[in-house]
């Protein structure tokens, strides 16, 4: 039988472990009279905003309970190290479109991870190092591909020419000398990749890009024999050729120092990998993972980047389609999602400048939220490659 005395004692130790555990947060709860929802929004809890959203929190769905900032609008003075940028855009697909709710959707599959906690994967917690804000979605046109893609590229811009909240022992890779923010991107279909390296070759130069996805997105645009198109008119750029454009734009590390990670679709033609090859890149095919492992793929994107500023841009159809089958494309045969973060894993301490997570397109995906899921964690091990490596020369 269970005393009312049991039951009191039981609710004192479980508040006092409460207290304990969640710290002053708490304090501020358990010294109101009665509960008071109010509470967590107040101004004097909110004036300690720098601090990540409690744990206890399931409210304002930001990227790993980031806090929320208008990094483009009222708050651009406020100083940070890491902005989570929205894309929400996916008229440049070129099968199932839907990607334009990837944003919303990978935050809402990073509820259950969080910035302070420690991943024990990467042996990192961000907080410690990081301060990292949700800038929350770009506004982005559906109307007109140009206009909203450069859109994306004047809020990232904004974004990257302030200085960051740290500053580093050393001198900074950065051509004018100075510590920029770095922006993690939650995209919208892959073609927001080349507005996004538009933005970090401005600041660092040329970059190597590791570039996860089932498909080489490097196509040269005329080459469509299966898209119906008026002879004589301009190709546009797609979410399969926008890296051809990022080379000819001068924004790729020269001398392939680039590498595609998982590679296993379908080509036009044999010759997709000669131009491959002119773009700038080296292949990984998703059956290394089987024939040399994620150490030899690991050595394979290190060999490749050197010591360059890298950018890494993951696709999620990268990943198999049984972890991750919310996306425009899936092609089976797939990293898993145990090898993704041992490859993470191996890439701590390069100069990871910048980085976004792409095709993710909820609507495909299981009731669970499996796809979402998937896509947070990786974003979670980016920001701690980014909290292991300062931009330092
Ligand atoms: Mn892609």
């Amino acid at each position: 039988m269970f005393s009312i005395t049991a039951l009191r004692s039981f609710v004192a130790l479980s508040i006092s472990l409460a207290t304990a555990i969640r710290g002053q947060e708490w304090s501020v709860y358990a010294e109101s009279p009665g509960l008071n929802a109010a509470v967590p929004f107040s101004s004097s809890v909110l004036s300690t905003f720098k601090e990540p959203w409690s744990r206890e929190s399931y409210g304002l769905p930001t990227f790993a309970a980031a806090p929320p900032l208008r990094c483009i609008g009222v708050d651009s003075e406020t100083p940070y190290d890491v902005a989570v940028l929205g894309s929400p855009f996916d008229t440049t697909t070129s099968y199932r479109p839907g990607a334009r709710f990837g944003p919303n959707g990978i935050r809402q599959g990073s509820r259950r991870i969080h910035i302070a906690s420690v991943n024990i994967n990467m042996k990192s917690r961000i907080a410690d190092d990081l301060d990292v804000v949700d800038c929350g979605d770009v506004p982005m046109v559906y109307t007109d591909n140009k206009v909203a893609l450069r859109q994306l590229e004047a809020a990232n811009k904004m974004i990257l020419d302030h200085t960051s909240l740290r500053t580093y022992e050393g001198k900074s890779i950065a051509k004018d000398g100075k510590f920029h923010p770095r922006v993690l991107t939650l995209g919208g279909d892959h073609t927001i990749t080349w507005p996004l390296l538009r933005g970090v070759s401005e600041i660092y130069g040329p970059v190597s890009v590791i570039h996860f996805d089932s498909h080489l997105d490097t196509k040269k645009p005329g080459s469509m024999p299966n898209s119906p198109w008026n002879p004589g008119e301009e190709i546009p750029v797609s979410h399969g050729s926008y890296f051809y454009f990022a080379h000819k734009e001068g924004l790729l590390a020269p001398d392939n120092k680039n590498i595609h990670v998982g590679i296993r679709s379908a080509m036009t033609s044999w010759g997709d990998y000669v131009n491959d090859y002119e773009v700038g890149f080296v292949v990984s095919h998703a059956e290394e993972m089987e024939e040399i492992g994620w150490r030899g793929v690991v050595k394979k994107i290190r060999d490749t980047v050197g010591d360059n500023p890298v950018y890494i841009t993951l696709d999620i159809d990268a990943i198999d389609p049984g972890s991750a089958p919310a996306t425009g494309t899936p092609e089976i045969g797939g990293i898993t999602t145990r090898e993704i973060k041992k490859i993470m894993q191996g890439l701590v301490g390069l100069k990871v400048v910048g980085a976004d997570i792409v095709e993710v397109a909820p609507g495909y995906d299981a009731q669970s939220e499996l796809t979402q899921i998937v896509a947070a964690n990786i974003g979670w091990d980016i920001l701690a490659l980014m909290a292991k490596s300062p931009l330092v020369e």
